[in-house]
């Protein structure tokens, strides 16, 4: 398919997931020894396994955020080509993120919604403070905002809780001119949900960057199978070229 001509004074939005972070060093969920492969995500990844058991979730997560800041992660060349996008489309780019990780930022980009979270924040159930945190945590550290203990959780989004910023990420929706999902698998709802969200405007391009064709491909108006580290950088690219 041709691609239409974008107009440059609009903006895009571009949906990230699991695989743009994949050649950093970090482990996709559904991949073939994923993270969904070693745990089940009932038990780590939902409101009600962290009630049956905090200490292995916040185990689960101490490991992540120690993997995380080991030195060998760190961007990649998709991390650094949206940074790159951001600074250099004249209409603005929303980057919505499902990763929890920080590589994004890492690489430069500021326009930039966690919408499951952050592995580098905890939350305090007592007094609902949001903080940076690189330590691991156990139900025994007290907040260190309202002093109490047993309440620190990791600031991540779990099944059945509602993601974050979806105003700000509905309202992008709608006033872009082009939509990319990049290395997520379209399992996950509600971000599986935006392709049709977009589509059904029928105003916007919409481009899926992936390994594998994801559950949503056939919704997407163009699409581009391979590593992002290199797919990434070569459409930013000719979406550049010439403005
Ligand atoms: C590469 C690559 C390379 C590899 N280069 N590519 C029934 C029907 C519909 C919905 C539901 C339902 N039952 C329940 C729901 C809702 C539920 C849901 O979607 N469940 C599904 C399992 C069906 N969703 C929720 O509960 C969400 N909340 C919610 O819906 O609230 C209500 C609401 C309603 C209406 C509006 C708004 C809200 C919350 C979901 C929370 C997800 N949390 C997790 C854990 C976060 C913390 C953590 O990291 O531990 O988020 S689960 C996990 O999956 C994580 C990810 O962000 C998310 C998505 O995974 P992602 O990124 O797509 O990774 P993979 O591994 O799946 O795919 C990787 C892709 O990369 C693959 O395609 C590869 O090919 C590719 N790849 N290497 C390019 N080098």
């Amino acid at each position: 398919m041709t691609r239409p001509i974008i107009s440059p004074t609009r903006p895009i939005v571009v949906l990230t997931g699991a695989g743009i972070s994949q050649e950093s060093g970090l482990d996709t969920f559904r991949c073939a020894g994923g993270v969904w492969s070693k745990v089940r995500l009932e038990d780590v990844a939902t409101p009600e396994g962290f009630r049956r058991d905090p200490e292995l979730v916040q185990e689960f997560y101490n490991a992540r955020r120690r993997s995380l800041t080991e030195p060998h992660i760190q961007p990649n060349p998709a991390h650094h080509a949206l940074a790159r996008l951001e600074k250099e489309w004249p209409g603005g780019v929303l980057l919505v993120t499902q990763n929890i990780d920080d590589l994004h930022e890492r690489a430069g980009s500021t326009q930039l919604v966690h919408m499951h979270g952050e592995l580098l924040k905890v939350r305090c159930l007592r007094c609902d403070d949001i903080m940076p945190w690189a330590r691991d945590v156990t139900m025994d550290t007290p907040c260190p905002q309202c002093r109490r203990a047993g309440g620190i959780r990791p600031h991540v989004v779990w099944f059945g809780e509602m993601p974050l910023e979806m105003d700000r990420i509905g309202d992008a929706l709608d006033g872009c001119v082009l939509f990319v999902s990049i290395g997520t698998s379209g399992h996950v709802y509600p971000a599986a949900g935006f392709v049709a969200a977009v589509r059904q405007r029928g105003l916007a391009h919409t481009v899926e960057l992936n390994l594998d064709p994801s559950d949503g491909a056939s919704l997407f108006n163009e699409a581009q199978y391979g590593p992002a580290s290199e797919l990434v950088p070569e459409f930013v690219d000719e979406l550049l070229t010439g403005l």
